[in-house]
């Protein structure tokens, strides 16, 4: 006999009888007849149990059982014509792994949503819901996909240091820490690292890995660690061939989980919209003239923000493009290591924006030492502070640039999740550090 569930990892068969694993999601008293409905990763099956026909010790036991409990049934395969799959269960065994206590501390076939706080108290039971475990079996997909496409281009996946003596995203958001006495910070990035090794023949590098940032706002897009996917590439001719990069990637990554995520987007009832290259390019001043003719004033150089960035992406979606870029950010926006459009308030910088919200930011950087270093002290940095850094600027650095992107905000972006903590197992944010 053929196992029953497709590749299951939780069936086994032997002579005609299965054993099938999972939780006891549901267990129905019809009178003569109980049904209990059991549920691994893939599904859920049906156990049959006419009363009359079964022990009546084995009838009680499996009853009996408190809802969510991990056991073992033993039975024989049965045709169905009243169950989804097509087949029942009649057992004749059963075996308790793990009895559930009651009362859940959340419901995994509820109707009503628990609050987000609720869910996340406790994950673990959050995450027997088919819905919350397909966003994460799409992102583990997600990362797969990434390393093809970097693979595929050429790229070193690199692992560079979490705790360091210095950060590169500015001073308000680092966490501190207490190094044997010294102190040192939490990476808000890879940025220096990722720069130094463009001075070494790693031409190419990315890296997939925690960030940290001491962000004391409590928003849909904002957490305090989120995993970082970041690339680097020396020898440039200027920012467009990063973005050309970054486009070969992303489609390549939006295409695969179209392709191969199919389960896991029916589970979630979604589509993904595979955007065309080359995306739409919008300066920055283009995108300060569109949100001020829709009627939010910002002064000159001013942060898009969350309400601006949302008009963009309204307009940008109504013109039927959900990735787009924004370029040429004012250099005193952005940090020290962007090069600046010398000549011109601008910057060799840019953002990509999915449907109105930014995904990734990234540009040309600067390689070369003095005007590095003139930019530091512009932006009240101290190079000496940064003398490990800079000395990969002093003996042949490449043209180089890169991005970061926040792999949470792009699949919250994709699956059209309301809060990218939906995207992350264990959140950590200002009111939450555990679980
Ligand atoms: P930036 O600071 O813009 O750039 O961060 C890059 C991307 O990381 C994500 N991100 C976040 N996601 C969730 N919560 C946060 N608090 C958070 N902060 C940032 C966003 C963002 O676009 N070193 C540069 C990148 C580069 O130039 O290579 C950097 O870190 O998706």
């Amino acid at each position: 006999m053929t196992p029953v569930v497709k590749d299951s990892r939780t069936v086994t068969v032997e002579d005609g009888t299965v054993t099938v694993k999972g939780w006891v999601q549901d267990i129905r008293n019809l009178g003569g007849i109980s049904f209990l409905i059991l549920r691994d990763r893939f599904g859920t099956i049906q156990i049959t149990m006419p009363k009359k026909k079964l022990d009546p010790t084995l009838f009680e036991s499996i009853t009996s059982l408190p809802r969510e409990s991990a056991v073992a049934v033993t039975g024989e395969v049965k045709e169905s014509k009243q169950t989804g799959l097509g087949l029942e269960i009649i057992p004749s065994g059963l075996q308790v792994y793990g009895e559930a206590a009651a009362p859940l501390p959340l419901g995994v076939v509820d109707k009503v949503n628990a609050e987000m706080d609720t869910r996340l108290n406790n994950r673990f039971m959050d995450l027997r819901k088919p819905e919350v475990r397909a966003v994460f079996e799409l992102k583990s997909l997600m990362v797969s996909l990434i390393g093809e496409a970097m693979r595929a281009n050429g790229f070193e996946q690199i692992h560079t240091p979490k705790i360091g003596a210095e950060g590169a995203e500015g001073g308000s958001t680092l966490f501190k820490v207490d190094y044997f006495g010294r102190p040192a910070f939490l990476a808000q990035s890879p940025q220096l690292y990722k720069q130094m090794l463009m001075s070494t023949g790693l031409d190419r590098v990315y890296e997939l890995g925690p960030a940290f940032r001491a962000e004391h706002s409590n928003t849909n897009r904002h957490v305090t660690e989120f995993i970082s996917f970041d690339g680097e590439m020396s020898w440039i001719e200027n920012q467009s061939d990063i973005m050309h990069m970054i486009e070969r990637i992303l489609n390549h990554v939006l295409n695969g989980l179209a392709e191969r995520g199919g389960r896991q987007l029916s589970v979630l009832g979604k589509e993904i919209r595979v955007p065309t290259s080359p995306y739409p390019v919008l300066t920055y001043e283009e995108c300060l003239r569109m949100v001020r003719e829709a009627g939010l004033e910002l002064a000159d150089g001013e942060d898009l923000g969350t309400e601006g960035e949302k008009i963009i992406g309204d307009i940008m979606s109504d013109g039927g493009h959900d990735l787009y870029w924004i370029t040429e950010y004012p250099e005193e926006a952005k940090p020290f290591y962007i090069m600046e459009k010398e000549g011109t308030p601008y910057s060799f910088s840019f953002d990509l924006d999915y449907k109105g919200q930014e995904i990734s930011s990234g540009g040309q950087r600067e390689h070369r030492y003095d005007v590095l270093t003139d930019r530091m002290r512009k932006k009240g940095l101290d190079p000496g502070d940064f003398g490990f850094y800079l000395d990969a600027f002093r003996y042949g650095m490449p043209p180089h640039g890169g991005w970061g992107i926040g792999i949470e905000r792009l699949l919250a972006k994709v699956l059209d999740l309301p809060n990218v903590r939906e995207a992350i197992l264990f959140p950590r944010d200002p009111g939450r550090l555990s679980p």
